[in-house]
């Protein structure tokens, strides 16, 4: 595998105006016939007195049947097929070029072009999988107009592509026959077929400009039933989107499909979009709260896609956070406005520190536009999605909402119908603001996470606060030197009284701090008492944020902040040091202290009746595992687990009467509804019932149980059953599992949490039964979402037996690994990142992790996608 730098992009040579496809479907040998209007890019870098450069058309796997230039046949001296594509020396500056291919999508694991699942054909393009399809430029600034003619037997009874269906009928041997056509140009990434025996719910929407879009959902018939919350969640977001964004719907129907075996969680193919099942397929017996709102942020997600992606997109795939991080900014709002905005912020900041800080620190770190790649499926990171949305979410910030809007408004407008950078994104934002957002680039391209080093000081006599502030962003592979950002810190500052103080004569209550230097100090005036500052709101930046505040202070933010995130953030601050402080006492094999600030903490909270109780149960979370590894300077997997458990136990312990008190009041009886009042209180309750049933306690069981036996909605059972299979004895965790089994064993997506459920249980999900798990009948390797639910969850979410002193949880993790790479290397790849931050461990561990990274390499000839992540963890 070689390397792919973005200095080296070239315009492309040749444009293709128009692609029509004939696809002719069997499941080992479908024929493709591509007929392409091809013409010489005026724009490209040329000499063409010399004579026209080749035509380079990108192809993996395809059998190549024939090629025609004007319906000639093109001489074998004409072409050359090389690795990776074809080369073809046509000398016309404008010709139709017809090629033939077949493939076989029944033995396409990868699931990427065209394959199977369940019997149904789907596709995958983004970002390289159309060459799996046919020969095609295969790069996202070759926009061209599809039509799509598929056939199939009429056992394939619905056959959908991009666009609008513009003709049906049979052969002469009876199969079917449907042609779709696309107006809009778009770059080979956004195709899409869907071929298969499906059934659909149907809606319609009608547009801010008055016109009627039908709106579709296709998935198989026995899950019909579980369409109606993304049908709804769908609609949400085409209204949203018109009233935030001005961006209407274009063409006159939208499509979904759900498709059981998916890469990730969907695709935003234009006018088609497809979705892994789990990410759109809802009902109130078989999905939980945290589904619903999953489902309706990813609805949302690929339909805004439409306009940041689709309409616009990006030039080249070292601008995937144009879309990417523009597009989650977009669904992140939009989800704060459906449910608790601090909530919703919360949960993105959790994931960001946990796994992007992570990312950022370790061996694949890279900017937001990262400036070369080996794989560019390895780049769908969370530094291009999540600290590209933060990215975006600081522009609002600096701009405001008003401006911001002025600048994706001309950004649309001017990039219309083209393929554009991140830098085209900025310039639009800096035009329709006349603003300057020179330094503030240095975003995109800058990797590492900042850290922010804040003092204060209160004069007197003079009524003045001062806050100083001091950032540098550690070193990152390939980047030693860093240079200041561009920072915005919104400020606000709490009185002795938790009233919130005027910053200013104008009386306000937050400001936003503009650090453009190493070192920066602002003073603000007439302050007339000492403050305790509320640092950083609402995660203005996405830093590190270091400021030494007493305990005492941390549970008085917790109280009084009036800002919802802060307050959280104060009792994450709060519990993270007491782990930290754990750990320590843990290593040094003292007593553990019992953690009582944080127990008098989480008992104000609780007391906390007029708080959003979601915004308590989030307060009543402790950091996770990961987030406490990632926090501290060397991982102590032993340590960091020690700690943990011990700071739930004492809280369950001292504080079950009140957990008790709280679990009883909200435990209502009413019908289910996703709202996020009732999904709230139900996170409420379900967090109290895992502390109650933390203390080991028979009537907290029995509570859990008999949550369990009234089966009301699946948020309520699944966490009942985790509480039971976490804390109660293995016998009765092995029964309710199985009682469980026999129940859900026919709805794929039920299964999947419960396989999650097992291995990543702390107590329950040892290696053993992990194992035992991949040889239950319902598992399948080639299915990525039994992969992530069996092995993800326990190398990425069980902590505790993932780390075992032995090491036999990363020789089981390279093994899977070495399995997967053969059949999926997408997911290999993916798998395998707890192992690539081997050097943050002790060294016992660091020195079996390595091991077990260095048997995967040496395992024989690793896909692209895993070499360049076993390649980098490596050095
Ligand atoms: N754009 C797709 C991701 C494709 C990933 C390809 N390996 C989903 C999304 O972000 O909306
Ligand atoms: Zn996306």
């Amino acid at each position: 595998p070689h390397t792919i730098y973005l200095k080296d992009y070239q315009a492309p040579d040749y444009l293709i105006d128009r692609t029509e496809l004939l696809f002719d479907l069997k499941p080992n040998a479908t024929l493709v016939t591509s007929r392409l209007l091809v013409r010489r890019n005026p724009d490209a870098v040329k000499d063409d007195e010399a004579g026209l450069p080749a035509l380079w058309l990108d192809g993996i796997d395809l059998e190549l049947l024939s090629i025609a230039v004007d319906g000639a046949l093109l001489p074998a001296q004409r072409f050359r097929e090389e690795a990776g594509g074809l080369s073809l020396t046509v000398d016309k500056p404008e010709f139709l070029l017809e090629i033939q291919t077949r493939i076989a999508p029944e033995s396409n694991t990868s699931l990427e072009g065209l394959y199977l699942s369940n019997g149904m054909y789907c596709t995958q393009c983004e970002a390289e999988g159309f060459r799996k399809i046919t020969f095609y430029p295969d790069r996202p600034d070759v926009m061209s107009v599809f039509t799509t003619t598929i056939v199939a037997p009429a056992t394939y009874p619905v056959l959908l592509s991009n666009g609008n269906k513009v003709d049906s009928g049979t052969t002469e041997d009876g199969r079917l026959r449907v042609t779709w056509e696309d107006p809009f140009a778009k770059p080979s990434y956004l195709f899409a077929l869907v071929a298969g025996d499906l059934q659909y719910v149907e809606d319609t929407f009608t547009t801010c400009s008055g016109r009627n879009v039908k709106l579709q959902l296709f998935t198989e018939a026995r899950n019909i039933g579980k369409c109606a919350h993304a049908m709804t969640s769908l609609k949400r977001s085409m209204r949203w989107d018109e009233e935030v964004y001005g961006r209407e719907y274009d063409l006159d129907i939208f499509m979904i499909v759900a498709v059981d075996h998916f890469n990730m969680g969907a695709m935003e193919n234009k006018g088609l979009n497809i979705f892994n099942s789990a990410c759109v397929l809802a009902s109130p017996e078989t999905a939980t709260d945290t589904a619903f709102q999953r489902i309706e942020a990813i609805v949302a997600h690929e339909y805004f896609h439409n306009w940041s992606g689709n309409r616009v997109t990006c030039r080249d795939w070292f601008q995937l956070s144009l879309k990417e991080g523009f597009t989650v900014f977009r669904d992140a709002e939009f989800s704060a406005d459906m449910n608790s905005r601090a909530v919703k912020r919360i949960e993105d900041v959790t994931l960001l520190r946990t796994a992007q800080f992570a990312e950022d620190a370790g061996p694949m770190s890279h900017p937001v536009r990262p400036d070369s790649y080996m794989e560019i499926s390895n780049f769908y990171t969370l530094t291009i999605y999540e600290k590209g949305a933060e990215v975006v979410r600081m522009i609002h910030t600096i701009l405001g909402a008003e401006a911001f809007r002025r600048g994706s408004d001309l950004y649309f407008e001017r990039h219309d119908g083209c393929a554009v950078t991140c830098e085209d994104f900025v310039v639009a934002m800096e035009d329709a603001n006349n603003a300057d957002l020179k330094q503030f680039r240095r975003w995109y391209d800058q990797a590492g996470t900042p850290v922010l080093d804040v003092q204060d000081e209160y004069d007197a006599e003079n009524a003045t606060y001062t806050l100083t502030f001091h950032q540098h962003t550690p070193a990152t592979p390939g980047q030693e030197e860093k240079l200041p950002l561009h920072i915005p810190v919104a400020v606000g500052l709490l009185g002795a009284n938790g009233d919130a103080l005027a910053l200013d004569e104008s009386d306000s209550k937050e400001k936003v701090f503009h650090l453009t230097e190493a070192t920066q100090s602002f003073t603000l005036h007439g302050i007339n008492e000492r403050p305790l500052p509320s640092l950083l709101r609402g995660f203005s930046a996405p830093v590190k944020l270091r400021f030494d505040y007493s305990n005492t202070q941390l549970l008085f933010l917790m109280q009084h902040d009036t800002d919802a995130f802060n307050r959280w953030d104060a009792c994450q601050r709060l519990a993270l040091r007491t782990l930290e402080q754990l750990q320590t006492q843990y290593r040094a094999g003292d007593v553990l202290e019992s953690p009582t600030a944080l127990i008098d903490g989480f008992s104000a909270v609780l007391g906390h009746t007029e708080l959003d109780p979601a915004l308590v149960a989030k307060m009543l979370t402790l950091p996770s595992a990961q987030e406490m590894a990632e926090q501290g300077s060397e991982i102590d997997a032993e340590a960091i687990v020690a700690a943990r458990e011990f700071v739930r136990s004492t809280i369950a312990g001292a504080l079950k009467s009140r957990f008790l008190t709280r679990y009883h009041a909200l435990d209502e009886r009413k019908a289910y509804q996703p709202t996020a009042e009732d999904i709230a209180q139900r996170s409420l309750k379900n967090t109290c019932l895992a502390y109650l049933c933390n203390t080991g306690d028979e009537d907290a069981l029995t509570l859990a149980q008999a949550q369990f036996e009234r089966g009301e909605n699946m948020t309520d059972v699944s966490a009942a059953l985790a509480a039971l299979v976490e804390y109660g004895a293995e016998g009765v965790a092995e029964e309710r599992l199985a009682s469980f089994y026999q129940q859900w064993q026919h709805d794929t997506q039920v299964v999947e949490s419960w396989f999650g459920m097992q291995s990543s249980s702390a107590s329950f999900g040892s290696l053993g039964r992990v194992r035992q798990l991949l040889s239950h009948p319902a598992f399948e390797l080639k299915n990525p979402n039994k992969v992530r639910a069996v092995i993800g969850g326990f190398a990425m979410r069980n902590f505790k037996q993932f780390h075992r002193e032995d090491g036999s949880g990363y020789e089981f993790l390279a093994d899977q690994v070495i399995a997967l790479d053969g059949l999926n290397p997408q997911i290999a790849s993916r798998l395998v990142t707890p192992l690539t931050r081997w050097k943050k461990y002790r060294a016992r561990e660091a020195e079996q992790i390595q091991g077990a990274l260095k048997r995967i390499a040496d395992s024989g000839e690793l896909s692209p996608d895993l070499y360049e992540v076993v390649s980098k963890s490596l050095t």
